[in-house]
Formats: structure tokens, sequence, C-alpha cells
């Protein structure tokens, strides 16, 4: 599989599949779920609302897709981060089930391209040197004959950096 690195904004980016950090309500916040929810428009949201109703909240660790609206990525693909709470292990495992979760999504919807932001370093204050290398680890343990290739978009000087040196190991 192939891995890269990119600075700056997921809505913008041209892939099969984007990955939203989501809450479990999928109603939309702040940070990179309320951007894509933004420039992605209703649809979205709309989607989200008739998955709420069939199965109820998404639970950490897990994603659920929509298509992605507006947005030029064909899906978005919502999985739903852990709250960082100094549990190093439990959220550590969650956190890597995101990554899980939304590649094996991504290949039952035959993604070829998946961009994923840095789940859970914002509002939900994961430590990004540790949520980078399970991002990192999850992504290269993934066997896929589907998913071609990742991309990890990151938004500030400081999780770029932190991929940086990790892709570079
Ligand atoms: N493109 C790429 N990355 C972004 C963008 C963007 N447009 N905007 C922010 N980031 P956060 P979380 C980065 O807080 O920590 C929401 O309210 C940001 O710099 O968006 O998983 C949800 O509804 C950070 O590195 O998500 C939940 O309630 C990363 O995205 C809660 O926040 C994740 O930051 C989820 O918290």
């Amino acid at each position: 599989m192939n891995i890269e690195l990119i600075k700056g904004d997921i809505t913008k980016i041209q892939t099969d599949a984007i990955v939203n950090a989501a809450n479990s309500s999928l109603l939309g916040g702040g940070g990179v779920d309320g951007a894509i929810h933004r420039a992605g428009g209703k649809q979205i949201l709309d989607e989200c609302i008739e998955i709420r109703n069939r199965q109820g909240k998404c639970k950490t660790g897990e994603a659920v897709a929509t298509t992605g609206g507006n947005l030029p990525a064909k899906y978005v693909i919502h999985t739903v981060g852990p709250v960082w709470n100094g549990n190093e292990g439990k959220e550590s495992k969650l956190l890597a089930n995101c990554y899980k979760s939304a590649l094996k999504l991504a290949e039952s919807l035959e993604v070829k391209t998946i961009a994923f932001p840095n789940i859970s370093t914002g509002v939900y204050r994961f430590p990004k040197e540790l949520a980078g290398k399970i991002a990192v680890e999850e992504v290269k343990n993934f066997k896929s004959a589907i998913v071609e290739k990742v991309i990890f978009v990151c938004f500030d000087n400081e999780n770029e950096e932190i991929y940086r040196k990790l892709l570079e190991e």
C-alpha cells in the first residue's frame, strides 16, 4: 500500500473516500467534523440521520459511511475516536480500531484511495505522537488487495512534523 502525507484541509482532497473524526451522535460538531459537514452539505447530515435511525449511535472505534455530498471525495467514512483520559492501553486500542474499521469499510466500498485526518488529536486531546504511531502502524499492518493508497492529511504543523518523521522510519 502506498502511503502519502499532505498538509492541508481534508475537505479539498480528491480521493474515493475521506475519513471524518466524528462523535457518536453522527450529527456533526466542530473541528474536522464541522468542516466536512459544511463543505459536503446537507446530504451528508441527512444520510447520518438515516444511519442513526437504523442502527443508533456510532460506538467509539466503529465506522459508518455516507456519500460525499458536495465534496470531491465519493464517500465520507465517519469514525468515532476515543476521548483521551489518560488510560493509554484502552484508548490506544480504541484509536487503532478506528483505523481498522475505516479501512475495512473502505474495502467493502471498493475504495482505492482514502484520506485520514489525525483522529482524536484535536478536541479529544489524544497525545499526537502516540496517535501518529498508532495510525501509521494500523495502516502499514492492513494488507489489502483493494485499497491502494492512504493519505494522511495533517492540518497543523506539529502533526505534520510527527508524521514526516514516522514515515521516514
Ligand atoms: N482538515 C484536516 N484536518 C483537520 C481539519 C480539516 N479541515 N480541521 C481540523 N483538523 P478534531 P477529534 C484536524 O477536534 O479530536 C468534533 O467536534 C485537527 O487539527 O476535529 O477527533 C467532533 O464532532 C486535529 O489534528 O477531532 C467530535 O465531537 C484533527 O483534525 C470531536 O470534535 C482532529 O481534531 C472529535 O475530536
